[in-house]
């Protein structure tokens, strides 16, 4: 029997990472043979583009370009890992797929949805996740826990988390739209609240499944 592609989404510090930590050691310990991948990366080829994306040193992909190098990252992490994966009966949890581009590249950088949509199904030979959790907070909320990591790990913000409160704002009230055309696959998290809290409200969803 296929197994289950579940994904995150948010913007940036509303505690995908976090969550799915959670998700893995529970499905686990429920006996479910999981897979937790991110994007972009997750392959070798993927993780080389993420390493792409996010470098400020050299020159800045134009947006096109941008675009086409997650959408080249998806391809190798779609075929090679999430598709054998699930015809194999295992659960594949990823940190971001699809609905970011469209949140990113679309809503945020303005790029075409339609061309979105047509290149990244054919990236991804149609692969969509089952189940998206949306995880929402306030834009004060993810600059808090965003300081608070930087403060801790001594990291900066990368080339896309700079790329203003317009751009931002755009690319969550894109997310918006996208969970109101699929409400079925995409459900809304408020992830607002302690780690405990948030975990709660997502297990409510994963647990009849499970
Ligand atoms: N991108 C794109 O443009 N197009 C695409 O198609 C794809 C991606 C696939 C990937 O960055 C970037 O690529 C991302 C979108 C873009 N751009 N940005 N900016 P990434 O993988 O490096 O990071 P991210 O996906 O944006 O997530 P993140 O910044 O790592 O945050 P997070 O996963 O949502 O949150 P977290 O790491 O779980 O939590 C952040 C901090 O808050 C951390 O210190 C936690 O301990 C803390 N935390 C978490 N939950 C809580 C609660 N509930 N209370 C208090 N503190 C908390």
């Amino acid at each position: 029997m296929r197994g289950k592609f579940i994904t995150f989404e948010g913007g940036e510090g509303c505690g995908k990472s976090t969550q799915i930590l959670k998700l893995e050691e529970k499905l686990r310990s429920a006996g479910i043979d999981v897979i937790k991948t991110r994007e972009p990366g997750g392959t070798r080829l993927s993780e080389l583009i993420r390493g792409l994306l996010k470098d400020e040193e050299t020159d800045p992909p134009c947006d096109r370009a941008e675009l086409l190098l997650f959408l080249a990252a998806r391809a190798q992490l779609a075929k090679n890992v999430i598709v054998p994966a699930l015809s194999e009966g295992k659960w594949v949890i990823s940190d971001r797929f699809s609905d970011s581009t469209f949140a990113y590249q679309g809503y945020g950088r303005g790029l075409d949805l339609d061309a979105i949509k047509t290149a990244n199904d054919f990236a991804c030979a149609g692969l969509r996740p089952d189940l998206t959790l949306l995880l929402e907070v306030s834009s004060e909320t993810a600059e808090k826990r965003m300081r608070a990591r930087e403060a801790k790990s001594s990291t900066s913000a990368d080339r896309i988390e700079k790329a203003g409160n317009e751009f931002h704002a755009r690319l969550r009230r894109g997310f918006l739209e996208l969970a109101a055309k699929e409400p079925e696959r995409i459900k809304r998290i408020d992830a607002e609240g302690d780690i405990e809290e948030v975990w709660e409200r997502i297990w409510n969803y994963l647990k009849p499944l499970v």
